[in-house]
């Protein structure tokens, strides 16, 4: 009995640091993802971040959503970040990204597509329903232009699924989904210095060569036309089908066809129809029957990407995937937590690439967690989707509001107090 107290307790005390962790990244209206290691406003991060204020803050939640949406471009990019106020902390800032004002500052790239899934938790948890109608009368044609904005800019060709042109905006920076892909030669470039080493270890970091191959694509794009994404798309030799992107793009348009269906927007519910059709069609091409896996897809090639990352399973999340290929998942995802004691591990621990430190090439992340298992549990999965979960609450318990964490140890990684790990505590683990 006395275990079963101090565990509860346990959570309790993470609950309530998880919202102190909140209140003390607030920046006022956006929260950053950690003090120091990333002083901006980014763009999934706060997607995320909303949800966990929603559940002791309602006005503090939509102002999130609010705040991001003030720096979309007229095009309807979201940036994968906003800088709203001066620091020196992180690299590069806006003085490297150089993007014209468009309406603030912010970087030239984006990041995946969560704020429609998170205006929909909003929307449904709301303890004012009419607050929350206001809100979203106002933010759906926002979300909508984003959304437009991704087939537009980042499907021309009309595949169903949409590139992304960076590895940055993946949201998973290092993954060796990219090995390949990212094997294009580097430019001269201007001498620079990264911050993120001097906050944390260089071996959960990406390398100095990664980071050569990060500002060739930054500083190519700044010169084709100040970052006009319809250009990027014809000269980016980076240009990949990423999973995570499109998984949560795939989710995230159930969530606005929703949405438009409470406002009564019938237009708007046939065009991301259309959208979800497809989605599901372009999806097919990402399948490796061999596998049993979704693997990333390199576009100027055509050539399947060798890794298999925790992304392979979030095709379970968009519900785009069959009931076959969920078991030939599943199947996979039990070898996979066979193999490492916390799940789930950011790649397969059987590939040689696998490096239970290195950010995306093996680490957790409790985000992609709670897509995955929220996925499984839609599939019918739930002995899995739990094991997930217990892992998670394991993880936070003993290691704290880290930024990721080690699958084999369990040991916490990155930033601490960080943001979107605390809205995970607060959002689905508690
Ligand atoms: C670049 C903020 C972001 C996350 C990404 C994560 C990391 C940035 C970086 O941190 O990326 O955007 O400099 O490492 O990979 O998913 O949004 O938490």
């Amino acid at each position: 009995h006395s275990e079963h107290c101090s565990e509860e307790d346990k959570r309790a005390s993470i609950v309530r640091e998880s919202m102190e962790v909140l209140r003390m990244n607030d920046r006022g209206g956006y929260t950053v993802p950690a003090e120091g290691l990333y002083p901006f406003q980014w763009n999934w991060d706060s997607a995320i971040v909303s949800a966990g204020w929603a559940v002791f803050d309602e006005g503090r939640a939509w102002e999130e959503l609010e705040t991001l949406f003030s720096g979309q471009w007229e095009d309807g990019m979201i940036a994968s970040i906003n800088f709203h106020q001066f620091s020196n902390t992180y690299f590069p800032g806006p003085e490297i990204w150089g993007t014209p004002d468009n309406p603030s500052k912010t970087s030239g790239i984006t990041q995946p597509p969560v704020a429609a899934l998170a205006a929909r938790f909003l929307f449904e948890n709301a303890p004012t329903p009419a607050l929350a109608r206001a809100k979203i009368d106002a933010l759906f044609p926002k979300l909508l232009a984003w959304h437009r904005w991704w087939y537009k800019a980042r499907d021309p060709e009309n595949k169903g699924v949409v590139a992304i042109l960076h590895p940055w905006e993946s949201g998973m920076d290092n993954s060796p989904a990219w090995d390949e892909t990212m094997q294009f030669p580097v430019d001269d470039l201007p001498p620079y210095e990264r911050r993120d080493l001097t906050h944390v270890d260089a071996n959960m970091r990406p390398t100095k060569d990664t980071y050569d191959h990060y500002l060739t694509l930054l500083y190519r794009f700044k010169k084709a036309h100040g970052y006009d994404p319809e250009q990027l798309y014809w000269i980016s030799p980076f240009k990949v089908t990423d999973l995570c992107t499109n998984s949560i793009l795939f989710r995230a348009n159930r969530d606005l066809r929703w949405l438009a269906l409470q406002l009564g927007k019938h237009e708007e519910v046939a065009e991301i129809e259309k959208w979800l059709d497809n989605g599901f069609e372009g999806f097919k091409s990402l399948w490796d029957e061999e596998a049993g896996l979704y693997k990333c897809q390199d576009q100027i090639t055509g050539k399947l990407a060798d890794a298999g990352i925790s992304a392979a399973f979030l095709p379970l999340f968009a519900g785009v995937a069959s009931k076959e290929q969920a078991a030939k998942l599943v199947k996979n995802l039990e070898r996979w937590l066979s193999k490492v004691k916390y799940g789930v591990p950011s790649l397969d621990p059987e590939d040689p690439r696998f490096d239970q430190l290195q950010y995306w090439r093996g680490p957790v992340w409790l985000i992609i967690n709670w897509m995955i298992s929220n996925g499984l549990r839609h599939y019918g999965y739930d002995d899995l989707a739990n094991r997930i979960t217990e892992d998670s609450i394991q993880l936070t318990n003993e290691a704290g509001l880290r930024e990721y964490f080690d699958p084999v140890t369990g040991a916490g990684c990155g930033g601490r107090q960080f943001s979107w790990t605390a809205a995970m505590c607060l959002a689905w683990l508690d």
